[in-house]
C-alpha cells in the first residue's frame, strides 16, 4: 500500500494563489482540494485549480530536453543540453555584444520571485534586456496608478468598502475569490457598481451597471470627475493638503458634458453620470474603485486608469478604510540587480519609444523586440531565453511573432508541455510545475505569506527556475549572482529582514500573518505623503509633461469611434472564460470538455444583417489579416450592436492572428488587442 498524506500548498494555475490541499498516494498526486483554512479562498476552487492534477500528470508533460535536429526534436541530457546553450550564449554575446541576449518570463510563473530570478539572471549576464507577458499586461495599471498615487500596490478595500465600482473587470471568471468577497460585501449591503462593454456575470448582480464602448472609459471618468466637481461632493481638506493638479483639472473636465460623454461612450450619460457620481457620494470615502484588464490594450489605457485614480483623491479615498488601500508591505529582499547593476546605458531595448514603461517597470517592449529580431535595428538581439509564455498565442500580430522567433540564432523555451512558441525553439527545456518548487508568496490585502511547499521533487531533467537560472549563470561566468545553492537557501536569503524565519513559515503552510492593516499611512510621512515626484497626489503630471505627453489625464477617442466603411465594427478581446488562462489548460480533459470551441461574441441585430446564426462561422478581418470563428449571437443586449468579443488563448482561430501590433498606448506601450477596427462577413461553406 502506498503511502496517503496531504501537502498543503498555492494554487498556480492562475495568478490567484488559492489555499490548496494536494492529496498523494505514494508519489501520485491522486486529489486537490482547496484549504478551508486559507483565508484567501476559505476551501473554494475553481474548475482549474482541482484539476491542477491533470496538468501534473499529463502524458503531454515534458520529461526531457530537446534539440533541434535536421531530423526534428531528439532527447538529449539534461547536462549536455544546458553547455551547449552556455556556449551559443557566448558565442552570441562575444560575437554581437552581451545586449544580444534577452530573457523573457510569461505568466506561467507569476510576477513575483520567479520574475525577479528572470530579471536578475539578464542583468548578471550583462544584458538589460527582460522581456515578459507585462508588456500587455498589468504595467499600464500599474504605471496609471503609480502616475496619481505613486507606485506602490493600493487595492480596492473590498471587505470594508461601502461601495465597490468594477470598471473592466469580471471577477467571477478572472478572480473567482473576488466575487465570494463581493457576495460578502453585499451581504453586509454594500452596493455593486458594474462598467463594463459587455453585460456580464458580475453585471448581473450589479445594483447600477453601465455598458460603454470599447476605450472610451477615460471620457465616462472624466464625466463622473465633473459631475462631483458641480455638485461638490469632493473632500476638500484632501485636495488641498496632498493633492497637485485640481484648478487644471478642473478647467479640463469642463468639456465632458453629458452629450459629450453619450456620445463617446454609446451609454446614456444623462443617467449614468449622475447615477455613478451618486454611488461614490453616499459611499465616500468607503468607495473602492477597481480597474480590470478592460482598460489595457486601448490607445488611451493609461490616461483612463489615471482619471480613474484621479476619482481616489477628489474623495480622499486613498489609503482609508473601504477605499484604494495601501496594504504594508512584506520586507522581502530584492532579487534583481537594477541597484547593483544598472545597465540603462545599453539602451534596454524600446525604452527609448516609451520611457515611462522603463522608469517604472524595468521592462523591454516584446512588440518593439519582433522588430529588432527581424530588422537588426537598433542593434542585433540573437539569441531569447524563455520561460513560462506562449507568445506564438498570446502576443499581438502572431503570425511575425513565429516568424521573428524562428530566425534567432537562438531560441530555448522553458515550459511544461511542446506548445505553439516551444516548437519554434532550437532547445526545449521541461519546467518544473508549482507543485515542485518553493516560492515566498504574499496576499497583501490579508498582509499574509506563504512558503509554498514543493510537494515532489521534480524528475530528473526536470529543474525549477531558480536551479535553471543558477546553472546557466555558473557556466556564463556569472555565478557569483546565484551563490544560494538551492531554493530553501535563496528564501532564507529573502527573508533575512523580515523577522520571519523559514521554519516558522514551513510551520504555517496555509499562511503566517506578517502585519495588521493599517490605514492612512500617508499622515505620517512628512513632506512626501506620496511616492510621486511632488509627493502629492499627482491630478497632473509634471514628470510625464517633461517627457512630451499632456500632463493631464487627457481622453483620445478610441480609432474604432471614427466610422471606417472597411473596418465598421470594434472587436474587444481577451475577456476571460473560467477554464482557460490564456493559451493554458486547451489540453487538459475537464478543462477543454468544459469549453470546447472559440466564438465571437455579437448582437442579435448584427448576426440579422449578417444574415448569421448561433454557430455559424463568422470571418473577421482587421488590416493584420482574418480569421473564421464561430458565431455566438447574444441577447438581450449583452454587447452593444457594433461591438464583438473573442477571447485570446485559443489556437484555432486565435484572436491575435489579427490583433495589432503596431498601434501602442503612447505611454506604456501596450498594443492594441481591445479596440480594433473589423470587418465581419458570414463565411460560406
Ligand atoms: N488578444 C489578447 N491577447 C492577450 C490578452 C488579451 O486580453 N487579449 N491578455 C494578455 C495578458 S493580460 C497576458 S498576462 C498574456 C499571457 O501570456 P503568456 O504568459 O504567454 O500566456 P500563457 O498561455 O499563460 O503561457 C504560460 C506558459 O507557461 C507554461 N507554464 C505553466 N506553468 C509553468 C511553470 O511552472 N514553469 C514554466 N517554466 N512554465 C510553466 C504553460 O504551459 C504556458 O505555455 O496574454 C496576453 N494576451
Ligand atoms: N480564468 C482566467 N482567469 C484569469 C486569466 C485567464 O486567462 N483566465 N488571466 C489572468 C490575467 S494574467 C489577468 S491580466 C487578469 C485579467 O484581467 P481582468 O480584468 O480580471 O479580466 P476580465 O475579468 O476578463 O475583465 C475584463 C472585462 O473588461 C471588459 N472590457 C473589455 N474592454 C473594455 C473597455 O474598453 N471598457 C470596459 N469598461 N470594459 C471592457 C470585458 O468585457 C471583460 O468583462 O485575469 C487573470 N485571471
Ligand atoms: S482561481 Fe482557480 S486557478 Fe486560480 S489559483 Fe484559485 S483555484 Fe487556482
Ligand atoms: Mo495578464
Amino acid at each position: 500500500m502506498s503511502e496517503e498524506r496531504i501537502v498543503k500548498t498555492l494554487c498556480r494555475m492562475c495568478d490567484d494563489r488559492c489555499g490548496i490541499d494536494v492529496h498523494l498516494s505514494g508519489s501520485r498526486i491522486t486529489k486537490i482540494e482547496g484549504n478551508p483554512s486559507h483565508v484567501w479562498n476559505r476551501g473554494r476552487l475553481c474548475i482549474k485549480g482541482s484539476h491542477g492534477e491533470e496538468m501534473f500528470n499529463s502524458p503531454q508533460r515534458l520529461k526531457k530536453p530537446l534539440k533541434r535536429t535536421e531530423k526534428g526534436f531528439v532527447e538529449i541530457p539534461l547536462e549536455q543540453a544546458l553547455d551547449e546553450i552556455a556556449e551559443k550564449l557566448k558565442a552570441i554575446q562575444e560575437k554581437y555584444g552581451p545586449r544580444a541576449v534577452g530573457v523573457w518570463k510569461g505568466e506561467g510563473v507569476g510576477f513575483a520571485q520567479q520574475e525577479e530570478l528572470a530579471r536578475r539572471w539578464i542583468h548578471a549576464i550583462g544584458s538589460p534586456n527582460y522581456f515578459s507577458n507585462d508588456s500587455a499586461c498589468f504595467a499600464s495599471r500599474w504605471i496609471g496608478n503609480g502616475l496619481v498615487l505613486g507606485p506602490q500596490g493600493f487595492q480596492a478595500d473590498v471587505d470594508n468598502a461601502d461601495c465597490l465600482i468594477y470598471w473592466g473587470q469580471n471577477p467571477p471568471n478572472s478572480h473567482p475569490n473576488v466575487t465570494q468577497q463581493i457576495n460578502r460585501a453585499r451581504a453586509r449591503g454594500a452596493r455593486l457598481v458594474v462598467i463594463d462593454v459587455r453585460f456580464t456575470q458580475i453585471a448581473r448582480q450589479a445594483d447600477l451597471f453601465v455598458q460603454v464602448r470599447p476605450g472610451t472609459d477615460g471620457a465616462l471618468a472624466l464625466g463622473v470627475i465633473r459631475e462631483l466637481i458641480a455638485n461638490d461632493w469632493l473632500d476638500h481638506k484632501f485636495i488641498e493638503t496632498y493633492t497637485v493638479g485640481f484648478e487644471a483639472l478642473e478647467e479640463y473636465v469642463r468639456q465632458f458634458t453629458y452629450e459629450y460623454v453619450s456620445q463617446e461612450t454609446g451609454c446614456d450619460a444623462a443617467r449614468a453620470v449622475p447615477a455613478i457620481a451618486r454611488e461614490i457620494r453616499n459611499s465616500m470615502p468607503k468607495t473602492g474603485i477597481v480597474v480590470g484588464n478592460g482598460f489595457e490594450h486601448h490607445e488611451n489605457g493609461v490616461n483612463s486608469i489615471r482619471a480613474v485614480a484621479c476619482i481616489d483623491g477628489l474623495i480622499g479615498s486613498v489609503d482609508q478604510k473601504g477605499g484604494k488601500y495601501l496594504p504594508v508591505g512584506l520586507n522581502l529582499r530584492e532579487l534583481t540587480l537594477y541597484e547593483e547593476r544598472p545597465l540603462r546605458h545599453l539602451e534596454p531595448l524600446g525604452a527609448d519609444r516609451f520611457p515611462v514603461q522603463y522608469d517604472f517597470r524595468h521592462e523591454c517592449h516584446t512588440m518593439t523586440l519582433m522588430n529588432t529580431i527581424l530588422s537588426g535595428e537598433p542593434y542585433p538581439i540573437r539569441a531569447i531565453v524563455m520561460t513560462a509564455a506562449n507568445p506564438a498565442v498570446t502576443n499581438p500580430n502572431t503570425p511575425k511573432v513565429k516568424k521573428a522567433l524562428s530566425s534567432l540564432d537562438l531560441l530555448v523555451v522553458r515550459d511544461l508541455f511542446l506548445t505553439e512558441t516551444a516548437q519554434l525553439a532550437d532547445y526545449v527545456l521541461p519546467a518544473a510545475t508549482y507543485l515542485e518548487r518553493s516560492e515566498l508568496v504574499t496576499h497583501a490585502l490579508f498582509h499574509t505569506v506563504t512558503l509554498t511547499s514543493r510537494v515532489l521533487p521534480p524528475p530528473e531533467g526536470v529543474q525549477d527556475e531558480y536551479q535553471f537560472f543558477h546553472d546557466l549563470a555558473h557556466r556564463l561566468g556569472a555565478g557569483e549572482y546565484f551563490l544560494w545553492g538551492n531554493e530553501d537557501e535563496l528564501n532564507r536569503w529573502l527573508l533575512a529582514d523580515t523577522g520571519l524565519t523559514l521554519e516558522q513559515l514551513q510551520k504555517t503552510p496555509s499562511g503566517c500573518q506578517y502585519a495588521k492593516p493599517k490605514y492612512q499611512k500617508y499622515l505620517e510621512q512628512g513632506e512626501r505623503p506620496f511616492r510621486t515626484p511632488s509627493g502629492k497626489v499627482e491630478f497632473t503630471s509634471e514628470y510625464l509633461k517633461e517627457y512630451g505627453y499632456s500632463e493631464l489625464p487627457v481622453y483620445v477617442s478610441p480609432r474604432t469611434n471614427t466610422p471606417d466603411p472597411e473596418y465598421p465594427y470594434a472587436l474587444v478581446t481577451g475577456a476571460r472564460k473560467l477554464m482557460y488562462c490564456h493559451a493554458r489548460g486547451h489540453n487538459l480533459p475537464a478543462l477543454s470538455q468544459a469549453l470546447t470551441a472559440p466564438e465571437i461574441e455579437l448582437h442579435e441585430t448584427d448576426a440579422r444583417v449578417l444574415g448569421v446564426r448561433e454557430g455559424d462561422p463568422v470571418r473577421v478581418t482587421s488590416r493584420m489579416g482574418s480569421i473564421v470563428i464561430p458565431a455566438h449571437v447574444t441577447t438581450a443586449d449583452e454587447i452593444m450592436p457594433g461591438v464583438v468579443q473573442i477571447t485570446h488563448g485559443w489556437r484555432d482561430a486565435n484572436v491575435n492572428d489579427i490583433t495589432l501590433d503596431d498601434a501602442f498606448d503612447p505611454i506604456c506601450g501596450f498594443p492594441v488587442m481591445k479596440s480594433v477596427p473589423v470587418r465581419l462577413e458570414k463565411e460560406s461553406g
